[in-house]
């Protein structure tokens, strides 16, 4: 449950009010934050504190993450002379916090439960180099795709670089699971996405598969993706609310696991709402070839911790037991 920490009180009073990339460079902060959520509600697995603009941030890329809003870039990327902005990251150099988090996160972890690395996909961090931030029509990064090509891949590859880079190194340091967030693919067109996104997509797999560790990619609006999605190279592909699972795995095909995909508004309703909704999940996920139970996007702030601890008892009383990842 992504942001699960977002509805704690103990994770904002240890979080404070300085700014996320600070609370994120604090290894020891970052290992609090990211086993805060496991503590109290005996999940199986914890996500690591960091944000998916972090690389860029430890290579000097000019931006910062505004409260309430999200990733903002002061130059946005839009010629090929941009790139030169971009160089490679090599996460031991430049942003050892993220594997020192990891590190001492997984030392106080029960056994048993996965730490969850991630990075977010290239076209996910392109959206916000091109667009400069959060953006609700991604006009300027379909734009540059379509009247830029070579640029538009050359931008890609090396985002995939860094998203592999990054995975890698919070492999090393202990994480158990890997996720590719491409949360905003779903503005693609399939033709667009296979084109535009695909390729990077499945190079930053290629590049951890010999890592050997399961690896999900997930986006949000995805439903008309889900049978390019499943090509790219991630064992599981995790869907929001918006697909009913059932319809995930036929669109997806046999080979592979889906995690998702409770609408996380359903949370801030009466219990017996959120138990009914919760069943529905997990009847039409069925258990082969494995099901993740999960939230469809991140945990709102405004959600009852109780209503949270209560799903996970559902699931874990529930839910069939499969393979546990990790
Ligand atoms: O200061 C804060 O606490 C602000 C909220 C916040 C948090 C808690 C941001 C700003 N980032 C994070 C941490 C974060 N980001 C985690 C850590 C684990 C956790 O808390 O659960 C993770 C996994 C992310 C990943 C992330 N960041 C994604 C992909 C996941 C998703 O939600 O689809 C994206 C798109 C971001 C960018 C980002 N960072 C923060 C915000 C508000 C956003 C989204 C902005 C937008 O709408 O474009």
């Amino acid at each position: 449950m992504r942001q699960a920490g977002r509805s704690l009180p103990e994770y904002r009073s240890a979080r404070g009010t300085g700014a996320i990339l600070d609370a994120i460079s604090d290894p020891e902060l970052a290992a609090e934050l990211t086993l805060q959520p496991v503590r109290r509600y005996g999940v199986d697995a914890a996500i690591l504190f960091s944000d998916i603009v972090v690389p860029l941030h430890a290579i000097g890329f000019d931006l910062t993450v505004e409260p309430g809003r999200g990733p903002v870039v002061a130059e946005p990327v839009s010629s090929s002379a941009d790139l030169a902005r971009l160089r490679p990251f090599v996460p031991e150099e430049d942003a050892p916090y993220v594997g020192r988090a990891a590190e001492l996160a997984v030392r106080e972890l029960p056994p048993g439960v996965a730490l969850i690395g991630f990075a977010g996909a290239p076209f996910t961090i392109a959206s916000y180099l091109v667009e400069g931030g959060p953006s609700r029509a991604f006009a300027r990064v379909k734009a540059l795709m379509h009247s830029d090509p070579v640029v538009w891949h050359a931008l890609a590859d090396r985002l995939a670089a860094m998203a592999a880079a990054s995975l890698a190194a919070q492999v090393h340091a202990g994480a158990t699971v890997v996720q590719l967030f491409d949360s905003w693919a779903g503005v693609l067109s399939p033709a667009d996405y296979e084109r535009f996104a695909l390729p990077a997509t499945r190079q930053v797999f290629e590049a951890i598969r010999p890592l050997g560790v399961p690896a999900v990619l997930f986006g949000v609006g995805t439903g008309e993706l889900l049978a390019t999605m499943a090509r790219a190279g991630a064992q599981v592909v995790g869907v929001d609310w918006r697909v009913p699972l059932d319809e995930a795995r036929r669109r997806l095909g046999p080979d592979h696991a889906v995690q998702g995909n409770l609408d996380p508004a359903v949370c801030l309703a009466p219990w017996e709402a959120v138990a009914a909704e919760a069943r529905d999940v997990l009847r039409r996920a069925g258990t082969s070839p494995g099901h993740i139970f999960n939230l469809g996007h991140g945990v709102l702030p405004q959600t009852d911790p109780g209503v949270l601890s209560a799903l996970v008892e559902l699931v874990h009383a529930e839910g069939r037991a499969g393979v546990p990842v990790g």
